[in-house]
């Protein structure tokens, strides 16, 4: 059943009478740009494992092709742009005073798109970490990239500065996430099959504090049954439509 207007008014009601918002989105909210999910019919995971790729075992076993894994998906990525989901949550953030989007995604599209108030809970795949001494660069596939593996100053070898299974998130961000949900008025998850923990976590702790809660999907998730309202549609659909309601209301 398609998302009706009275819905998204709902929505949008939701949101106005909040005075702090919070935003967690996944990979759906990409999906628009032409960059893959993971779990979808193209999914990225599709042609892959996640644990053959997306884990410290895998590249400790094969650096080279989980770097060419991560330098295929930057390629696609750099081709993308923001879509109107991402540029309707930049809209959106403008009419908060107290906002946080915390996104499940490593694609860069919220910066990109002029998102800042956006904390990253799996890292960023257009950064890299050095195995040997920790730092953090910003590192991007070179065209001529040769299949050496990306190397620090100090000579180390250099990792995606991506949370992979099996690791711990930042706790940093977490805990800055907790305490932004402990007096925020309005949660929208958007675009996550809510699926992958400890972010699927945060719907449940949301509705726990009596945050009203919407979820923007074309497909049902563990989400749905959680949240307060449930919009089955696109986020580049959903999201200017909600916005629109806010800012040109009547
Ligand atoms: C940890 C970075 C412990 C890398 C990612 C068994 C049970 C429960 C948990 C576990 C278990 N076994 C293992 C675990 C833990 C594991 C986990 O949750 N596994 C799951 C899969 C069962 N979690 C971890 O390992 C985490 N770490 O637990 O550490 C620990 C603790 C202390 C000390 C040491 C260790 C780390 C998890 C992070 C993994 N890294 N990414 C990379 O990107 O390469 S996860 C990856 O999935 C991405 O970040 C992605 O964002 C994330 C979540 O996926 P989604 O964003 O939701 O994307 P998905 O494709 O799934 O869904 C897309 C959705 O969009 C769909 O619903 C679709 O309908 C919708 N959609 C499509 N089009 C649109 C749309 N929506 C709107 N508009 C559209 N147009
Ligand atoms: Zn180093």
């Amino acid at each position: 059943m398609d998302t009706t207007s009275e819905q998204y008014e709902r929505a949008a009601e939701v949101l106005r009478q909040a005075l702090s918002l919070f935003v967690m989105t996944g990979a759906g909210v990409s999906a628009e740009s032409g960059v893959p999910t993971f779990r979808g019919a193209d999914g990225l995971w599709r042609n892959y494992s996640a644990a053959d790729l997306a884990t410290p075992e895998a590249f400790s076993k094969d650096p080279a092709l989980v770097w060419a894994w991560y330098h295929w998906r930057q390629g696609i990525i750099l081709k993308a742009q923001p879509n109107a989901a991402h540029r309707a949550l930049v809209a959106l953030e403008a009419r908060f005073e107290r906002f946080l989007l915390l996104t499940q995604n490593v694609d860069n599209l919220h910066f990109r798109a002029g998102s800042r108030r956006v904390l990253e809970l799996h890292g960023n795949i257009f950064r890299a970490r050095c195995c040997r001494c920790g730092r953090k660069v910003p590192h991007t596939i070179e065209e001529d990239a040769a299949r050496s593996l990306p190397e620090c100053a100090c000579g180390g070898l250099l990792r995606p500065d991506v949370v992979w299974f099996g690791e711990a998130i930042p706790s940093d961000v977490w805990q800055e996430s907790v305490d932004f949900l402990k007096e925020a008025q309005a949660a929208l998850f958007c675009g996550t099959s809510g699926v992958v923990w400890p972010a699927a976590a945060i719907p449940g702790f949301v509705r726990e504090q009596g945050i009203k809660t919407i979820e923007i999907n074309p497909e049902p998730t563990p989400i749905t049954s959680i949240v307060d309202l449930s919009l089955r549609a696109k986020a580049g659909k959903a999201l200017p439509e909600i916005v629109r309601r806010i800012i040109e209301p009547g």
